[in-house]
């Protein structure tokens, strides 16, 4: 029955053609769970059971680009602007200041389009530069992107971004709230999540479009010297080029650009979150080539983040994991840096006596990238004659009086075993991505879980059947039987995520991992000492308390010994440790390396080193990618070794 299932589920996620009903499938699975917990001994090493569902199977084929899709060396003033381009006029003795290209970066997905015989052929997302996914059949119901070229060309690649036009946005989130679907939180989001539709008729729905902003012809009809010729050339073919791109002499024409378009693209119907900037001459393009992650010859200059005015419909509180009660404004909703903002957090009741804050005032919202938008200042007062806004006494959501935290602004509700948004905010940390990381158990599920009595502590996720997930109300691309399966695929975490997942107090995930590298196991670190854990660097008293007490509370060992119970045990440090070459070293990366810094962070880890964020005598490596920044410098000054990546590698032996 393994088999079967194994062989129905990939005809649905990887081949898009299943053979069997969704019903007769969960019927046949609902029956193998049901034997397997009979008789554990024949269960197979690659039951469906032990899968995680749709939620992060892969539903495309992949495709490895032909030449690599580089990621660009963002700046975010116009001083790195103006150091970039002097620094390569200088690295290539060019006499003449060299011309560049301005276009405006589009908030969307890149994709690779390959043309044979002027035909559109294969078509991918960028994925991790190297190999993305073939989405062609979805590529194909985007109307900016043409089927066939008038040109006769053998052999063409057209790069560029597939984006959501603001409007088409708002509308779809208005159509998708109305049938109780899923809300895009933006429209690079709504745009992700149109494109990689398994039934290409709901992408044609969607409205994408597409600019164009690469070209490359292999098989060399047509030749082309620069970038903007590029640009026409594809305009030509029936491409979508952004209009807005412009030649430009020098740098200070480039910066001018920027400064204009940082105002005039907030009247754009696309999101845009800055400005690309190329040298324009292909030959030279080449001489400069690229480094590990970008080419030499491009650089982003990044907007500011955006300030917006709206106004305070209301001043809420929230409840916290820990139970510290947090202001936050609810706002008339605008459109910020490339996503509506409804909510603003106040920080604390401190604060909203500095804003001199209250219902019904006009504020200023600043969003920087990803960040929780913050107030910035009042503007206009509503009612000057309105009293101030006044902490509540009683917590909004378990009724429990507040208490002040010693030592702290915040107030506290006390309550933490039963007030149902502690329960909330608990399960959902659990769940999230730093932790237990458990795809689709979001805000949403979690108010179900914890409203309908199901959940009260992390442990009680693992004893949910699939007909307890039945009783949910679920949006559409979820299944009971998904969610059943990824919150069972999760109970194998690293001992740094099941630390970090506990919510001890002070701990987070810096101190998750050291705390596991330090204990190897859950056990060492239940019976760890306080002066044991103080030698940890770092580590204060404050957090070794905290910690000793976490673990010597009988509620929180309840827990611990019913996740046990269920099954859910972190996987001891030495079952996955490399090797211990890098004991006792402390590391700090640096510049642009072949893969992502988390990756190296990773490796350095798993052979038992540390990485800081800042160079000390006490840093035992640099490791410098290409443009290291000031850190490469004190590494000199102090004396530190600096390695590259080559020695890196050959340090941990490969
Ligand atoms: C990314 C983007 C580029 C352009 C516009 N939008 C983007 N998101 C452009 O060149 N006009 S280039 C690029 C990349 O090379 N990673």
């Amino acid at each position: 029955m393994s088999k079967l299932l194994n062989k129905y589920s990939k005809e649905y996620y990887e081949l898009d053609s299943p053979t069997v009903s969704d019903i007769e499938y969960d019927r046949l699975f609902k029956e193998l769970v049901e034997l397997e917990n009979k008789y554990p001994e024949f269960k197979l090493s690659d039951s469906p059971t032990n899968k995680v569902g749709a939620v992060s199977e892969k539903k495309f084929a992949q495709h490895k680009h032909k030449m690599r899709l580089y990621s660009l060396d963002n700046t975010y003033s116009y001083q790195d602007l103006e150091n970039w381009y002097d620094r390569l006029q200088k690295t290539y003795s060019l006499d003449t200041p060299p011309e560049l290209v301005c276009e405006l970066k589009i908030d969307g997905l890149a994709i690779s389009l390959n043309y044979e015989n002027s035909t559109f052929v294969l078509g991918a997302t960028r994925g991790d530069g190297v190999v993305g996914e073939n989405i062609t059949k979805n590529l194909k119901t985007i109307k900016a992107i043409p089927d066939k070229i008038p040109e006769n060309i053998a052999s063409l690649e057209v790069r560029g971004e597939v984006f959501m036009p603001v409007d088409v946005f708002e509308k779809l989130n208005e159509v998708q709230k109305q049938n109780n679907a899923k809300v895009f939180a933006n429209p690079r989001n709504a745009a992700a999540g149109s494109l990689r539709q398994l039934d290409a008729e709901i992408t044609r729905k969607r409205g994408l479009s597409m600019f164009a902003y690469y070209g490359r012809i292999d098989s060399g009809e047509v030749s082309i010297k620069s970038h903007s010729e590029m640009l026409e050339f594809l305009k030509e073919q029936g491409f979508n080029v952004n209009p807005n791109y412009a030649v430009c002499k020098n740098i200070g024409e480039a910066v001018n650009y920027c400064k204009i378009w940082d105002e005039k693209r907030k009247k754009l119907d696309y999101a845009t979150d800055g400005v690309v900037i190329k040298i324009n001459s292909f030959a030279l393009q080449n001489e400069m080539g690229y480094t590990a992650r970008a080419p030499r010859w491009a650089t982003a200059y990044k907007f500011p983040p955006e300030e917006m005015s709206t106004i305070v419909e209301n001043i809420e509180v929230n409840v916290g994991r820990s139970g510290a009660i947090t202001p936050v404004a609810v706002l008339k909703p605008v459109f910020i840096s490339g996503s509506t903002v409804q909510r603003a957090t106040l920080h604390n009741f401190d604060e909203i006596k500095r804003l001199n804050i209250n219902i019904g005032d006009r504020v200023l919202i600043k969003k920087a990238a990803e960040i929780i938008p913050k107030v910035i200042c009042v503007t206009e007062h509503a009612n000057k004659s309105q009293k101030p806004f006044s902490p509540p006494e009683l917590c909004p959501s378990c009724g429990t009086k507040l208490v002040p935290a010693e030592g702290e602004v915040n107030l506290y509700c006390p309550n933490s075993r039963c007030c149902p948004d502690q329960i909330k905010a608990k399960i959902e940390y659990w769940a999230s991505k730093d932790c237990m990381d458990i795809d689709g158990i979001g805000g949403n599920i979690v108010s179900q879980l914890v409203e309908t009595g199901l959940v009260k502590t992390p442990a009680d996720l693992y004893g949910l059947t699939i007909d307890d997930l039945k009783k949910l109300n679920l949006i559409a691309d979820k299944s009971a039987q998904n969610l059943y399966n990824v919150i069972q695929a999760s109970k194998r975490p690293t001992l740094a995520r099941f630390i970090n997942s506990l919510g001890i107090k002070h701990v987070g995930k810096e101190m998750s991992e050291l705390l596991a590298n330090k204990f190897l196991t859950l056990q060492a670190l239940k019976s760890a000492s306080y002066s044991e854990i103080l030698t940890i660097d770092g580590c204060g008293e404050k957090i070794a308390a905290s910690i000793l007490d976490f673990f010597s509370d009988s509620y929180n060992n309840d827990i611990l010994g019913a996740l046990e119970k269920y099954g859910v045990v972190a996987q001891n440090v030495d079952d996955n440790r490399v090797s211990q070459i890098f004991a006792g070293m402390t590391f700090v990366i640096t510049g642009t390396l072949s893969d992502t810094r988390d990756k190296f962070s990773a490796l350095i880890k798993a052979n038992g080193g540390k990485t800081s964020s800042s160079v000390s005598k006490n840093t035992s490596y640099v490791l410098a990618g290409d443009n290291p920044g000031s850190k490469y410098d004190k590494a000199l000054a102090l004396g530190v070794k600096i390695i590259n990546e080559n020695e890196f590698k050959q340090m941990i032996g490969n």
